[in-house]
C-alpha cells in the first residue's frame, strides 16, 4: 500500500503529459532519409502515405521516371505520375530524386530496336533529356543521369545500345544535357557491386576522374547498396572512403539487405534460409546500424546526400519477385510493422548528429 502511494503521483504525472509521436527515421538524421515507393502507393494509399510522412523526407520513385515509363514511342511522353508524384512532393516537403535518365534497362523497347545511328541516338538523347529535365527543372533535387553503365568484375563498359551506338561518349553526353536542363540539380552516376566489387570501383572511380578532367559536369556517385548479411564491411567502408575522396555527393540509393543469395540474373536466387528466427532479425538489425554508422564514418557531412532504402516494407520488396527467392531485406515485415531492422537503422543514423 505504502509502495503505490508512493507510486501514484508519478502515474498521474505521465497521465497529465501530452502523448508524444514517437520521432520517426529523418528525425534522427542530419542528412536526407529516403525511400522509394510506386507512384500509385504515394498517391493513393493512406498506409504508405502515413510511413513516408513520418519517417522520410526523400522519395524516389521505383519505376514511374524510367525512359520506359514516360518516353514509350519517339513522338510521345506520359507524365501524369511524374507530375501527380512531384505535386505531392512539393506539398509534403519530400525531396524527389529522378531515376534515371539513362539505364539499359529502363530503355524503352522502341530505342533497342533502333538501327544502330549514332547521330540519331545523339538527337533523341538531346530531345529526351532536355525536355524531361527541363520540365522538372527545380523540382527535381537530383538524377540519376546515368545507371550501371559498368559491367562486374572487370568493370567495363557495357554493351548497351547507348555504348555500342555511341561509344563511352555517351556517358558524358548525358551529363552535359541534364546539366543545360537543370543547373542546380545533382547529377549522379549510379550503380550496383561497386561497394563489394573492388575492380568495378576502381573503374568507377577511374571514370569519374575522367570525366571531372574533362569537366563534366558530374555532380555525385550513387551506391545502390542491395547487399547481403555476408557482405564484408571492411571491403563496403573501402569503397565509400574511396568515392568520398572524389569530393562529390555521396548517395546509398536503393539499400536492401538480404540473408540469401543470387547470382544477380533474374530468378538467380539461391535460397539458404527458408524461415526468418530471432537471431537473423537482430543481426540484421545491427547490419543496418552498421551501414549508416559507415556511411557516416566514411562520407563527410557536406558530402552526404542521404540514405535511401529501396522500399521500406518486405511485403512491396523487388527481391522475392525478381529473383524468385523468399527473403526479408527492408526495414519493415510483411504487415507493414517495423522489424528490428527499422531500430537498428534510426540508432546508425542517430550518429550523424
Ligand atoms: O525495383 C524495380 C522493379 O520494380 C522493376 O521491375 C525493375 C525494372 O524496371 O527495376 C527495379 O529497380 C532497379 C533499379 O531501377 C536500378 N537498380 C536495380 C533495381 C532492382 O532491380
Amino acid at each position: 500500500m505504502k509502495k503505490l502511494f508512493l507510486f501514484l503521483p508519478s502515474l498521474i504525472l505521465l497521465a497529465c503529459q501530452p502523448t508524444q509521436t514517437p520521432s520517426g527515421l529523418k528525425e534522427n538524421a542530419s542528412f536526407p532519409v529516403g525511400t522509394a515507393i510506386r507512384a500509385h502507393q504515394i498517391i493513393n494509399d493512406s498506409a504508405m502515405q502515413a510511413i513516408v510522412a513520418k519517417d522520410f523526407n526523400s522519395i524516389t520513385l521505383e519505376n514511374s521516371m524510367k525512359m520506359y515509363a514516360v518516353h514509350q514511342s519517339e513522338s510521345d511522353y506520359t507524365w501524369d505520375h511524374v507530375d501527380d508524384v512531384v505535386d505531392y512532393a512539393q506539398q509534403n516537403q519530400l525531396r524527389l530524386h529522378g531515376h534515371a535518365f539513362i539505364w539499359h534497362s529502363g530503355t524503352p523497347r522502341w530505342i533497342n530496336e533502333m538501327a544502330p545511328d549514332s547521330a540519331k541516338l545523339d538527337q533523341i538523347m538531346e530531345e529526351y533529356i532536355l525536355t524531361y529535365g527541363s520540365r522538372y527543372k527545380g523540382k527535381v533535387a537530383g538524377w540519376d543521369v546515368v545507371n550501371e553503365a559498368l559491367l562486374d568484375s572487370t568493370g567495363t563498359y557495357r554493351e548497351s545500345i547507348w555504348y555500342e551506338t555511341m561509344g563511352e561518349g555517351y556517358i558524358a553526353r548525358a551529363f552535359e544535357l541534364a546539366h543545360q536542363a537543370d543547373p542546380e540539380a545533382v547529377l549522379f552516376y549510379n550503380d550496383f557491386n561497386i561497394e563489394r566489387d573492388t575492380v568495378k570501383l576502381h573503374a568507377m572511380l577511374r571514370m569519374v576522374d575522367k570525366l571531372k578532367a574533362q569537366d563534366v559536369p558530374i555532380s555525385g556517385i550513387g551506391f545502390q547498396m542491395h547487399i547481403r548479411m555476408d557482405t564484408d564491411e571492411e571491403t563496403v567502408e573501402y569503397a565509400l572512403k574511396k568515392a568520398a575522396e572524389t569530393g562529390l555527393q555521396i548517395h546509398l540509393s536503393e539499400i536492401d539487405i538480404i540473408f540469401n543469395k543470387h547470382d544477380d540474373t533474374p530468378g538467380g536466387g539461391i535460397q539458404i534460409y527458408d524461415e526468418l528466427t530471432e537471431e537473423m532479425l537482430q543481426a540484421q538489425a545491427e547490419k543496418y546500424q552498421w551501414l549508416a554508422e559507415a556511411y557516416i564514418r566514411n562520407v563527410p557531412a557536406e558530402q552526404r546526400y542521404g540514405m535511401t532504402v529501396w522500399g521500406f516494407s518486405d511485403k512491396h520488396s523487388w527481391i522475392p519477385s525478381f529473383f524468385n527467392l523468399n527473403d526479408w531485406p527492408c526495414l519493415f515485415d510483411e504487415n507493414m510493422d517495423p522489424k528490428p531492422a527499422y531500430h537498428g537503422y534510426m540508432k546508425g543514423l542517430g550518429n550523424s548528429k
